[in-house]
């Protein structure tokens, strides 16, 4: 076991135990797996591949808000909606990366920039995002961007301003998919991970579970996911926020232990991904992040907001990684 108390250690032993080839059969057993057992396995798996005291802290801003031509139910951001968001043009580059710079001296040690968009545009917005990469680059953090769909050429330019990590999200499964966005689908995310891949920009892809999904539908995006080749580097877990003027917003609330249940079959058929518990910490029960923790989740969200919604603020974190014994990674630590 080579776990090393600022991060994660991943062998040429530990990459020959990654497997991408799971069916859903396997998928399922694991994910109804009795907790106890769950909790075990994910636990074990989790210690050989990571500390089991460390959290990475990412911080999200929304640098093009609202206004966005898809149609994903979950989303207080789509033009197709009428939720109370504010609409807002793409952020001044210098700002965002003061921004980032303020998180940078929290202890931060990944910034997300995301927009509201179909796909990345070329032209002028665009260099203002390589300038807002380059900017963040350059203080030391992990730079992450989640654009919507991107083409080669804007890959490439990404990865050469310095962006670590592209998040694109496939949400659910394929089964569901038409059910939750209608504008695009699921082979265009899946070619969208692939251009973020020959670029060499790692991956972070994850999805959303609450939105009146199935068992089999969990299993089926995780199932997804572990067969990627390679695993996403990063998988957010989000639980729905459940939106006021969006269509899901009157889905009824999840059952923290799915998120749990989830989390704990993503570390068991990723083992070297980091797996972040990204939104819906807010409805979660302190007691339920903590699970969450112990089945494997090894990265948040952290500031008061998300992108458009709100998230437990710093000092609420503090508290509860202080009474947990757990610490923030360190900076340069992966
Ligand atoms: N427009 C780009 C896209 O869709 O890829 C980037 C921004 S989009 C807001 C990023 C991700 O946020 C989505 O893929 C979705 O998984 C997540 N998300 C959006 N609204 C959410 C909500 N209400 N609850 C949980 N996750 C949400
Ligand atoms: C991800 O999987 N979750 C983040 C990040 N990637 C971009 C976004 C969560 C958004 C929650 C709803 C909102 O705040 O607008
Ligand atoms: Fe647009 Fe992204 Fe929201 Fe879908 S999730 S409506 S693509 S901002």
């Amino acid at each position: 076991m080579t776990t090393e108390s600022t991060g994660t250690a991943t062998t040429a032993k530990h990459e020959a135990l990654l497997r991408h080839d799971w069916s859903k059969a396997e998928v399922q057993a694991i994910y109804r797996t009795p907790l106890p057992d769950l909790i075990f396995q994910a636990q074990t798996i989790h210690r050989q591949f990571h500390a089991p005291d460390r959290v990475q802290t990412c911080q999200l801003i929304s640098i093009k808000t609202g206004g966005c031509p898809e149609d994903c139910a979950y989303c207080p951001q789509s033009a197709h909606y009428d939720a109370e968001v504010e609409r807002q043009g793409l952020l001044d580059p210098q700002h965002v990366i003061s921004v980032a710079n303020e998180a940078a001296g929290r202890g931060v040690t990944r910034f997300c920039m995301g927009a509201a968009w179909r796909e990345a545009p070329n032209g002028r917005d665009f260099e203002k995002v390589l300038e807002m990469v380059r900017g963040v680059a350059a203080l030391g953090m992990e730079v992450c961007c989640t654009l919507g769909m991107l083409t080669d050429e804007q890959a490439v330019r990404l990865k050469e301003a310095g962006l670590t990590a592209y998040n694109h999200n496939l949400d659910t499964s394929p089964e569901f998919y038409g059910a939750i966005i209608t504008t695009r689908v699921y082979e265009e995310r899946l070619r969208t991970l692939a251009s973020v891949r020959k670029a060499g920009i790692t991956v972070c892809c994850g999805g959303i579970l609450g939105m009146g999904e199935k068992d089999t539908d969990r299993v089926g995006l995780l199932h997804q996911l572990a067969n990627l080749n390679p695993h996403p580097e990063s998988v957010p877990i989000n639980m729905l926020v459940r939106v006021e003027g969006t269509p899901l917003a009157k889905v009824p609330a999840l059952d923290p232990m799915e998120m749990v249940r989830a989390i704990a079959t993503a570390r068991i058929l990723m083992p070297a991904s980091r797996v972040r518990l990204a939104a819906g910490r807010k409805q979660l029960s302190p007691e339920a992040v903590t699970l969450c923790f112990l089945t494997g989740a090894n990265s948040i969200f952290v500031g008061e907001k998300l992108l458009t919604t709100p998230n437990p603020g710093a000092d609420e974190d503090e508290l509860l990684l202080q009474s947990l014994g757990m610490k923030p990674l360190e900076p340069h630590a992966v």
